[in-house]
């Protein structure tokens, strides 16, 4: 019953890392086709790698598993095999996050990665009827000039951009490292997100909202050690895109009944559902929703709350929102 409701709502994905959707079965294919070597004789093996600790176990397998893209096409393949899963889960529209700096290290042309996904995400709105956004992540390990670089290449790529975020490993690398090249990019006419308080401090997230200047905040758990920001989250209708299966993977939560997102959405926090790195979490969104809905009790207006939150969330345009709700 749970599972036919969860199925057949629409969603609306806000939290999504391309490079997290390569499926080990992709992942040998292209090996193969790019002669790349990975350390794994069969795709069994590397599901059985996915164990993680922390958010720092998961980012070194996850940068490995990137080596594989080479082409444009590559990068289209791997997008298109995301939305068919999309189409699957009944996502009407997703923003998806993709990393350049994981690439362009790798010698690989910034425009090479860009309109591979661009063109797969172009393809889907015609073909099967999902719209999307697309959102530049800077890689917080590195330094800011790094950052800079990366706005720099994206200036010609404004089209296909809507936001610039942050991401990988979070603790010791806050959001005021990057104010200035956020600042940069906010005067270039980008919309700002920021993974925050997923294993780092509540602080974090305050620093994202007043320095970066963000939208939204992705993951944004640990808001609740810190009640006057909880406040504001509430009162500004900030949203957090939320991603239960991954946070229990890497460890944020110990079991899925102990998850805070249940408690948040009953405080009227603006959470969401998302899926982040699907392919090494276990499940697509509907599997996070499925995942939620069976380890806490909800009804169905509830589960049906998160979508609306989603649409009020995404950076669609007003009229398109009113259109969905
Ligand atoms: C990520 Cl779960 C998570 N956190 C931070 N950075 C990331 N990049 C890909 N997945
Ligand atoms: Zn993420």
């Amino acid at each position: 019953m749970i599972k036919k409701f969860i199925q057949g709502l629409p969603k609306v994905e806000l939290h999504l890392h391309i490079e997290g959707s390569l499926e080990p079965e992709l992942m040998f294919k292209l090996a193969q086709r790019n002669n790349i070597n990975i350390p794994f004789n069969d795709p069994n093996e590397v599901a059985k790698a996915y164990e993680f600790e922390n958010l720092q176990s998961f980012l070194d397998i996850y940068y490995q598993g990137a080596n594989v893209l080479i082409h444009e096409q590559d990068f289209f393949d791997l997008t298109w095999a995301y939305l068919l899963r999309c189409k699957q889960d009944n996502v009407i529209h997703t923003e998806i996050f993709f990393d350049p700096q994981t690439h362009t290290a790798r010698g690989i042309q910034f425009s090479t990665i860009i309109n591979g996904i661009d063109r797969a995400l172009k393809q889907a709105e015609q073909e099967l009827n999902i719209t999307s956004n697309l959102i530049m992540s800077f890689l917080r390990h590195l330094d800011e000039d790094a950052a800079f670089e990366t706005l720099a290449q994206a200036l010609q790529h404004k089209d296909k951009i809507i936001a610039v975020g942050l991401d990988s490993s979070e603790q010791g690398n806050p959001p005021n490292k990057f104010q200035y090249v956020f600042q940069q990019a906010l005067k270039e006419g980008f919309l700002t997100v920021a993974h925050a308080g997923e294993e780092g401090p509540a602080s974090y997230i305050t620093e994202a909202l007043n320095l970066l200047k963000v939208s939204r905040i992705d993951h944004g758990v640990r808001c609740v050690d810190d009640l006057e920001l909880l406040e504001h989250l509430i009162t500004h209708k900030i949203a957090l895109t939320v991603c239960p299966l991954s946070n229990i993977k890497l460890r944020v939560f110990e079991h899925m009944e102990q998850h805070n997102i249940v408690s948040l959405l009953r405080k009227n926090v603006c959470v969401t559902i998302n899926s982040d790195d699907p392919a090494y979490f276990g499940g697509y969104i509907t599997n996070n929703f499925l995942a939620v809905a069976q380890a806490q009790e909800m009804n169905l207006d509830e589960i049906a709350q998160f979508t609306y939150n989603a649409i009020n969330a995404s950076f669609i345009n007003h009229d398109e929102k009113i259109r969905l709700t």
